[in-house]
């Protein structure tokens, strides 16, 4: 079979105008250095994909606001929206960047009205710098990837979303790891309202996904399982360790394996047999990866050691327990590998699926 035979197999909804999300910098040990998630990510993705085709490219179709407000707060989304403006308004020169937050002993109950405390109430870190066109690729990421999960309710039996920034970070209610809105949470909520009972978020970027865990915590509607870097050592430090089994009605709906700093391939899939165990007893109807390839061996801010032809095999892996499923662009640092490496996983899943 040639390459292209998996073509209707792997659609790809493009978000075209992630590079309104533009930063040039970010804070790091006490200096601003060049920023990690940059418009190359995806234009590495994109031309990967244009060489070597897997199937159609499609831009995203506008679902507006209600499926980003079934996972995030109106207010937050409010925010986001006016964000910039309002920091030009405070004359804030270069990226906005959050100073103060209201961690233990200080209120989040009340909305500040001051535009500096509202941007500490709404983030997790000082690492994700908001920029003028920040709100518009986050929204129209969101758009595409509810446009990739169209594709898959219509009865494609995979498909994937190119966007940037990523999302698995982002809170209910926050901000940071380089998230604003989570796009795997958007669609699994959106899936869900379509009428199918059970979704399954794996989630394989190297950081843990702790917004998408928070938002489906107590629920038992929707499994998220993810394989990453010890929270002891690695970002984001506060959420992902192993006993983080859900709570309420949730209880035994979440699944964490983190792994220490090194771990290389044998050891990586044997927490995601692990990690596939969960969800296959869970039974789902649809699967949704969050895909970061930052567990890639040259990714410059993680610690894995993941070589490329980990990546097909990943993709076949996922085609082989047959749900239907949605790939969506989480991390991958690594600019130059990121196309091929995210190609790779779909390549494997597209030949593996048919
Ligand atoms: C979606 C995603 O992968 N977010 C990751 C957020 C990581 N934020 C912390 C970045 C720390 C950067 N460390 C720089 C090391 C330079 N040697
Ligand atoms: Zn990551």
């Amino acid at each position: 079979m040639s390459d292209d035979d998996g073509g209707r197999l792997m659609k790809t909804v493009f978000n075209g105008r992630h590079g309104l999300h533009a930063a040039t910098h970010e804070f790091f040990r006490g200096r601003l250095v060049p920023a990690f998630e940059i418009p190359a990510r995806a234009d590495f993705v994109l031309n990967a994909l244009r060489e070597r085709p897997l199937g159609e490219l499609l831009a995203p179709v506008d679902h507006g606001m209600a499926p980003l407000e079934r996972v995030h707060a109106p207010a937050y989304l409010r925010f986001l929206q006016g964000a910039w403006d309002e920091w030009q308004q405070l004359g804030g020169e270069g990226d906005a960047f959050p100073a103060v937050w209201p961690v233990r002993t200080l209120r989040s109950d009340v909305e500040p009205r001051s535009f500096a405390a509202r941007m500490g109430l709404y983030s997790m870190d000082s690492g994700t710098p908001l920029t003028s066109g920040s709100w518009e690729a986050a929204y129209w990421g969101a758009q595409s990837a509810l446009t990739a999960l169209d594709q898959v309710l219509a009865g494609e039996r995979g498909a994937y979303c190119l966007t940037r920034p990523p999302g698995h970070h982002a809170g209910a209610d926050f901000f940071g790891g380089y998230c604003f809105v989570n796009n795997a949470a958007v669609a699994a909520q959106a899936a869900r309202d379509a009428g199918l009972a059970r979704v399954a978020i794996l989630d394989v970027d190297y950081h843990h996904g702790n917004g998408t865990q928070a938002i489906f915590y107590e629920r038992a509607d929707v499994f998220f399982a993810s394989i990453h870097g010890d929270p002891q050592t690695e970002y984001p430090f506060f959420l992902g360790h192993a006993d983080e089994q859900g709570a309420g009605a949730g209880l035994g709906f979440n699944a964490n394996f983190p792994l220490p700093v090194g771990v290389d391939n044998e050891r990586w899939f044997d927490a995601l047999e692990q990690a596939l165990g969960r969800l296959q007893a869970f039974d789902p109807q649809l699967l949704v990866v969050s895909l970061g390839v930052d567990t890639y061996g040259g990714d410059p801010i993680s610690h894995f050691k993941l070589d490329r032809p980990e990546f097909a095999r990943l993709g076949e892996r996922l085609a082989r327990l047959g749900w239907p499923t949605l790939f969506l662009q989480e991390g991958g640092y690594a600019t130059e590998a990121i196309g091929w490496n995210v190609h790779a996983v779909l390549q494997g899943f597209a030949q593996a699926a048919r």
